[in-house]
């Protein structure tokens, strides 16, 4: 009915499974699946479920799971409900790193295999070649750990599909645009030069998670090893906007695809990068974060796109619809369909583009010659992989 076509040329795949939306981290914690509910309310709303493949996942099996983490991790989330004691007297601490950030809440171990499920699912298909450019808005979960959960992370999807891609791919390219540090995955490829991970994020040691990402900060790697210089991190101050956002992204990731030659990327795309993020402290707009996507698009390579951080619900749920219209080459009108579902969620916002109100903005504390420092430190590590 809607101008809405498939695109032409290459398929796009959407992986979603409605279970897990109604799951809850608990009261007033920043995590909220149920911006899930809203993205996918408003993709549908444009029609653009016409123009791809729609999936609903299978949740991951235990043993999927077992393939990254350890055996008594996994154990340990299949069995733990919210009235357990999980406080170990020993170490002071809780379980398996769970606690405040990482709660045990109900259905649990449901959540973590179907956003894995998921995650798998898209990998899946872009391996065995039905697909081109497979989303999962639900994963992106980049702070999980082999052995504990971190940052609202239990399971780390984006490991398990990026081993499922290994057995297909050389070289994966794994770029990370949520504000914080995508440790977890950096950390689980750190010693392999099949995977070369970027992460953009705001830094500060001592005082924004995960406290890691440092421009120099090589892990725990000799500088022999085949994955030295495979792991990159571009630290960024409060404040960053739009358009030196955009320029930064292109200027670090270009040099990133012409040295390193993946045969295929996954895109992470935690909004909370956005301007007006609960956790976040960037001035990015949506059309500044969906241009990262637009920009990754045009390598023509095969792509999983995850999501990941995001935590004012309605600009979540904008800015994931809106890339998903990217994925598919769609014009999308500015203006959300009068017939979308929860428009009060929204408020007076109609539009898919909210201006950032001068409220919500942070200084910006990124002058431009630091950001020409954080790209020429790029080029230098680049240049130890040519030849
Ligand atoms: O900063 C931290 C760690 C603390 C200890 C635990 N307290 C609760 C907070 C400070 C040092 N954790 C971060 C984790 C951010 C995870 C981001 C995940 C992603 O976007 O990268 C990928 C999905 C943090 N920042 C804010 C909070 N935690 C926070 C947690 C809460 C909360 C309010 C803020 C947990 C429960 C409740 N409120 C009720
Ligand atoms: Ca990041
Ligand atoms: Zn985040």
């Amino acid at each position: 009915k809607n101008g809405i076509q498939r695109p032409k040329g290459y398929t796009v795949s959407y992986h979603a499974n409605p279970e897990m939306e109604k799951m809850h981290f608990g009261p007033k914690h920043p995590m909220k699946p149920w911006r899930l509910t809203l993205t996918n309310k408003i993709v549908l709303a444009y029609g653009m479920h016409e123009a791809m493949d729609l999936y609903i996942p299978r949740a991951a099996t235990s043993q999927e799971l077992k393939d990254f983490h350890r055996e008594d991790y996994i154990e340990f989330l299949q069995r733990v409900t919210p009235t357990d004691n999980t406080w170990d007297p020993e170490s002071g601490q809780y379980l398996f790193n769970t606690g405040d950030d990482c709660p045990i809440f109900d259905g649990l171990y449901n959540y973590c295999s179907l956003y894995a499920g998921a995650s798998l699912d898209a990998a899946r298909k872009l391996t065995n070649l039905q697909s081109d450019i497979a989303i999962n808005w639900s994963g992106g979960l980049h702070h999980a750990k082999k052995t504990e959960a971190s940052g609202f992370c239990y399971i780390n999807d984006i490991v398990l599909a990026i081993l499922q891609l290994l057995l297909h791919h050389p070289r994966v390219l794994y770029i990370d645009i949520d504000v914080h540090h995508g440790d977890g995955v950096e950390q689980a490829f750190w010693s392999t030069d099949r995977v070369m991970t970027l992460s953009f994020h705001k830094y500060n040691r001592a005082e924004f998670f995960p406290g890691t990402g440092a421009l120099d900060d090589t892990g725990p790697l000799r500088n022999d090893s085949p994955g030295a210089h495979h792991s990159l991190n571009v630290p960024l101050h409060d404040g960053i906007e739009d358009d030196q956002y955009i320029k930064l992204f292109q200027d670090v990731v270009r040099p990133c695809v012409r040295t390193y030659q993946p045969t295929v990327i996954v895109l992470q795309c935690g909004a909370d990068s956005l301007g007006g993020d609960r956790l976040g402290c960037f001035n990015v707009n949506i059309k500044a974060h969906g241009a990262c996507v637009g920009f990754v698009k045009k390598f023509g390579l095969p792509m999983l796109v995850l999501g990941g951080g995001g935590y004012t619900a309605r600009n979540v749920a904008k800015a994931w619809a809106y890339e998903t219209s990217l994925c598919i080459g769609a014009e999308v009108h500015p203006n959300l369909p009068a017939h979308t579902p929860y428009l009060e969620h929204f408020g007076n916002e109609k539009t898919l583009f909210p201006k950032l109100d001068s409220t919500n903005r942070y200084e910006n504390k990124n002058s431009r010659v630091y950001l020409e420092s954080v790209v020429m430190g790029i080029m230098e590590k680049l240049r130890y992989l040519q030849g």
